[in-house]
């Protein structure tokens, strides 16, 4: 029962990309290639002595595993202590929470969110900083560095340490405390949202349909919801974390969750609909028979965020990644109140945050979230939408109708081009830099170019830049496309497509109908047929 230090290898391609490193679960389980990361955190991290650590993840295949070889490296390292989610689970807003809280140094994330799990599938891990938020660029950028030059990391031999039981022990000179992965957050939840109304509302015959769909957000909805809330038992479908996901694509969008889509697109629908993904942190909301776009449950928890108690003082800013749809900025024009743009990644809210500039962040990928924590969560956005139907006895259906009757509606639609070939995606994207300049007054059926740009951002908080972040243009009366391509994806390219226009008069179009001319100038300007063969995208959202 040593500490070892084993030689090894500089590994390649160990950079982390928009939210930590994810990689196929083979190449994590391949000889050194996690240690050698995990060494890289740490010392990218400035080392890890004498500090204390979050652990957990997602429950996905290896995550037991991995933890034990974090655990036992966080103590070849002097660590003085880690918190580990009983079995090694914790989903990424509750290890968040638990950062903040018990004022840690940090944590160790251990998840490839929403992509698919199992031996064959992804597997990722993150650092998030004292803060409780994703580590920023500087810092990724050191832990990659680091790979570069590695030789040797340090690992305590010893037995593995037992997951399964909570309480305290030691792995060396370290302590591990082994907690109940959903305690603090629900304590976290009943301060914020007003659970005694929304239980009143579900005993008046609410009925909820939450599809957790077999991953980390089982545990939590169900303690939550059917537990404390007193919604029947089966409330929570797909409630128990499974390793490979039991096969599902943890993904809550109406291509994935499509069993949750049916039910409530059905005759028999339930009041309420929610998915969450593998990690716990996006959110898709459903009423009957009414999908809720995510950047329109941005805008609308926005408007309504105040009937909530802990936020009842009303939201001091609201910030939104720039392909997000600017739905919300129209409320936040209304309120009074800062409306901030960012590049893709929850990372960007986070100094925003800490600032006290914002208080509601939200991204059209399914993400919404507060200053809670430094994360989006699934959990908290369902809470919230609840929290809403509850004070002013709305509907899903009803609260869209009023809020597109007040604001307009920002038709929006993303269309994703998956496992393209890598060199014809940055092909497609250097060619469409390249013709930026001379795409204002192009004329493409109805539209007319207005400008074209690579957005580029400038942190208001720490003056830090980050250049590249996807390619807009727009046309004159403001409808827009956006394109970028994925940082998280494991296999090929993955090219998005956003798209948005606004309309004050029609507020019930079929979205993709809507978006028509938008769709049709995107292809035109972009040439997605010419440079990768493809017509017609893979998923819809
Ligand atoms: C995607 C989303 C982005 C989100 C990121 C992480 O990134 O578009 O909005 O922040 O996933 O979400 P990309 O680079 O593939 O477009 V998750 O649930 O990993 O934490
Ligand atoms: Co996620």
């Amino acid at each position: 029962m040593t500490i070892a230090t084993i030689a090894t290898a500089p590994i390649d391609g160990q950079k982390p990309g928009t939210s930590g490193l994810r990689k196929k679960c083979r190449v994590f389980m391949g000889e050194h290639y996690l240690e050698n990361f995990v060494q890289a955190m740490f010392d990218g991290i400035g080392g890890v002595a004498g500090k204390t650590l979050v652990v957990g993840g997602d429950g996905r295949y290896h995550n037991d595993v991995a933890t034990q070889t974090i655990l036992a490296m966080a103590a070849a390292n002097g660590a003085a202590r880690c918190i580990v989610g009983q079995n090694a689970l914790l989903s990424t807003p509750a290890a968040s929470n638990l950062i903040r809280t018990m004022k840690t140094d940090g944590g160790v994330i251990l998840s490839a969110s929403h992509n698919p799990g199992g031996i064959d599938e992804d597997f990722g891990i993150k650092f998030n900083m004292p803060n409780g938020g994703p580590a920023p660029e500087s810092v990724t950028d050191a832990i990659f560095e680091r790979t570069k030059t590695l030789e040797a990391y340090h690992i305590w031999q010893g037995d593995p340490v037992d997951l399964s039981t909570l309480g305290v022990s030691t792995l060396g000179e370290m302590q591990v405390n082994i907690i109940d992965p959903v305690e603090a957050y629900v304590d976290l939840m009943k301060s914020l949202f007003d659970f005694p109304a929304i239980a009143e509302m579900i005993k008046g015959g609410l009925r909820i349909r939450f599809d957790a769909m077999c991953a980390i957000t089982g545990p939590y909805a169900t303690r939550i919801l059917e537990d404390t809330l007193g919604a029947p038992a089966g409330t929570v479908v797909h409630g128990t974390p499974l390793p490979d996901f039991g096969g599902m694509h943890p993904d809550p969008n109406p291509t994935w969750a499509h069993e949750l889509m049916d039910e409530m697109m059905g005759a028999d629908a339930p009041g309420f609909g929610c998915a969450s993904d593998g990690d716990g942190d996006r959110n898709m909301i459903v009423g009957p028979n009414c999908y809720v776009s995510p950047s329109d449950s941005l805008a609308v928890i926005a408007a309504n965020a105040h009937l909530a108690p802990g936020y009842s003082d009303g939201l001091k800013g609201v910030a939104r990644s720039m392909p997000t749809s600017a739905a919300v900025d129209r409320v936040a024009e209304a309120l009074g109140i800062d409306c901030y743009e960012t590049p893709t990644g929850w990372k960007f809210f986070g100094n925003l945050m800490d600032d006290g500039r914002v208080s509601l962040c939200g991204e059209e990928s399914f993400g919404t979230g507060s200053d809670h924590v430094r994360e989006k969560d699934g959990v908290w956005a369902v809470l919230m939408w609840l929290n809403i139907m509850a004070a002013t006895g709305k509907s899903v259906p009803e609260l869209m109708g009023d809020h597109w009757a007040r604001f307009g509606r920002n038709y929006y639609s993303r269309h994703d081009f998956e496992a393209i070939a890598t060199d014809k995606a940055d092909a497609l994207m250097a060619e469409l830099r390249g013709k930026l300049a001379g795409l204002s007054g192009r004329v493409e059926g109805p539209l007319t170019v207005a400008h074209a740009d690579d957005y580029a951002y400038l942190d208001p908080v720490d003056g830090s830049t980050s250049a590249q972040q996807g390619v807009r243009v727009v046309f004159e009366g403001g409808a827009r496309f956006v394109v970028r391509l994925s940082g998280t994806g494991t296999s090929g390219a993955t090219l998005r497509l956003y798209l948005e226009t606004l309309e004050t008069g029609k507020l019930d179009l079929e979205p993709q109908a809507a978006l028509r001319n938008v769709i049709t100038a995107a292809h035109a300007i972009i040439g997605i047929e010419a440079h990768t063969g493809r017509t017609a995208p893979d998923v819809i959202t």
